[in-house]
């Protein structure tokens, strides 16, 4: 049975730098289970019409489609319930959420702020350039050219964003403890996209966060 995962990439077919994305692959790596990706860009629309909407990640499992890195989190859970859980039990699950709405609420657009010009100018793909622009500047009402005189406020922001993570890795290994579970895979994602795209490296190469990023992938051998 073929596993495929649309996965966002840039100019570089190699260059996967979506955080959604990288939460599905490191739950597939933890649920034990192989697939091929597929390179997309944002304007390969038509490409994942098939998943009846636009965004990625799209899991194609075999005759099943799902779409949404959520929806396919789930998926994975309720379908290969012999492997290792992804949220753990019913009170780590629902604290998961709480891991969830942080990342997508607070660190996402802490990223962007940061990374957002970083994207458009040297790593997008050519064709993907108009939709991204059209896209983000209507979203944050602001050219992407107007991102780069505030990057050192954007990078202070994310630092004090950060702070309850490098807390919690100070006191444990992972977010969810001893081993990591769907929790570190979503704060994964977004540190992932963030240090992928970012043109100056964001953290020293002594920091806890970048320990933890390592230790997350060589948890799954990756
Ligand atoms: N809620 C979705 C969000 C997915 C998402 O925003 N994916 C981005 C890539 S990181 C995307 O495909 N964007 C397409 C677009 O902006 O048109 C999920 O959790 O999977």
């Amino acid at each position: 049975m073929k596993r495929i995962l649309y996965d966002l990439a840039g100019e570089d077919e190699n260059f996967r730098f979506s955080p959604y994305c990288w939460r599905i692959k490191l739950a597939l790596a933890h649920k034990n289970l192989p697939y091929e990706t597929v390179a997309w860009r944002f304007t390969d629309k038509d490409a994942i019409a098939f998943s009846g909407q636009g965004k990625v990640p799209v899991l194609v499992d075999g005759e099943t489609v799902v779409a949404d890195s959520q929806k396919i989190a789930e998926y994975l859970e309720v379908n290969y319930p012999n492997e290792a859980s992804l949220f753990g039990d019913p009170p780590s699950r629902a604290l998961t959420q709480f891991i969830r709405a942080w990342a997508e609420q607070v660190l996402h657009p802490a990223v962007a702020r940061v990374v957002l010009p970083d994207i458009f100018f040297h790593r997008l793909h050519e064709k993907d350039k108009a939709y991204f622009r059209d896209t983000r500047e209507r979203a944050w009402g602001m050219r992407i050219e107007d991102f780069a005189p505030k990057r050192a406020e954007a990078v202070a922001a994310l630092e004090a964003a950060l702070a309850p993570l490098r807390t919690t890795l100070g006191l444990q290994n992972f977010i969810a403890g001893a081993a990591p579970s769907y929790a570190d895979h979503i704060v994964f994602g977004a540190l992932q996209w963030a240090r992928l795209t970012s043109v100056q490296p964001l953290f020293a190469a002594d920091d806890l966060i970048l320990d933890w990023m390592h230790a997350v992938l060589s948890a799954y051998g990756l």
